[in-house]
């Protein structure tokens, strides 16, 4: 089960016991003032720095979110996608709901990008599903619906498999669908991380499609977030997550690690390779 997406000039590809592709999460202005005010401005520079930063992080695809109160998403999210694939080479995720920004920004994306996302809400599926299709692109399925998201692995995997065959209808394949199985903080709820991997289990196991997580979620609210954020994507990632939406400055590391001890990094040459650029860029800082 290949998901390919495609940059200006690079391809990625998303498959199971492949290295963890890194989504840079840092393009959205929730929690983040300056952002905010550089979008609102128009400050298309800021966010093309935050672009190349995560790159330089370690970032594998760059989602792109706009949504800043006041601002006009169907200028700003084509802006900034613009903006974005002229300084960077590797795929981008479009991450709005936005119903008339998205085709817009679609229009002059480069390449084969990421749509994020859609979910199990008739609504959204008559709405994006038919996007995804025109624009040959592959998008991440979110396993919630109109009632929200459900507290069991059973009715989170029953939404994915409604997102899968629905888009089987319009003939979007498997591969162009990757299932967020969605993380919530375990500081409201101590069972909250272990629907997530049992959800992650399932769907990796009888649907095949590709997993993607917007890990951070789960220590919303609690101390020490790097901790509980690194560890979790550990278990995750042995659960069948292929694919992380993390900030990659903190997040890439731990995913090296992970990548290397279940096997899929031959003699360890990636982690070093890794490891040695690290200590060269902290020598040229120090
Ligand atoms: N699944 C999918 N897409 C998603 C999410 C998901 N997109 C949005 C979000 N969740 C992932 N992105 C973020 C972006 C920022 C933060 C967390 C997740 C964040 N921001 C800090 C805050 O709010 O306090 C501020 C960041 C900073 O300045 O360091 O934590 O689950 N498909």
């Amino acid at each position: 089960m290949k998901t390919v997406l495609e940059g200006r000039t690079k391809t990625v590809t998303i498959e199971r016991g492949g290295p963890t592709i890194i989504i840079g999460e840092r393009i959205n202005p929730t929690g983040r003032k300056r952002l905010g005010e550089a979008l609102l401005a128009g400050d298309m520079d800021y966010v093309r720095n935050e672009a190349l930063k995560q790159v330089e992080d370690g970032a594998d695809v760059i989602d792109i979110n706009v949504g800043v109160a006041g601002g006009d998403e169907d200028k700003l999210l084509p802006m900034a996608v613009q903006a974005v694939s002229e300084v960077i080479d590797c795929p981008i995720c479009i991450d709005s709901p936005h119903p008339t920004a998205l085709p817009k920004a679609l229009e002059i994306c480069p390449g084969r990008p990421l749509i994020n996302s859609v979910n199990g809400e008739e609504a959204s599926l008559a709405r994006v599903l038919p996007l995804v299709k025109e624009f040959n692109t592959a998008v991440i399925g979110l396993t919630m619906d109109d009632e929200g998201i459900p507290t069991t692995a059973e009715k989170r995997f029953a939404i994915a498999e409604k997102i899968v065959n629905r888009a089987a209808q319009l003939g979007i394949p498997a591969e162009s669908i990757v299932i967020d199985c969605l993380a919530l903080t375990v500081g409201a709820d101590h069972q909250a991380a272990l629907v997530t991997l049992e959800t992650i289990r399932r769907v990796s196991a009888e649907l095949g499609v590709n997993i993607a997580l917007g890990a951070s979620n789960v220590s919303f609210g609690l101390p020490d977030r790097e901790t509980i954020n690194e560890l979790f994507l550990a278990m995750a990632i042995q659960a069948g997550l292929t694919c992380a939406i993390v900030h990659p400055g903190k997040a890439k590391r731990g995913i090296m690690v992970v990548d290397m001890l279940l096997g899929r990094d031959e003699f360890a040459m990636k982690y070093i390779k890794y490891h040695r650029a690290q200590e060269k860029k902290a020598a040229a800082n120090a």
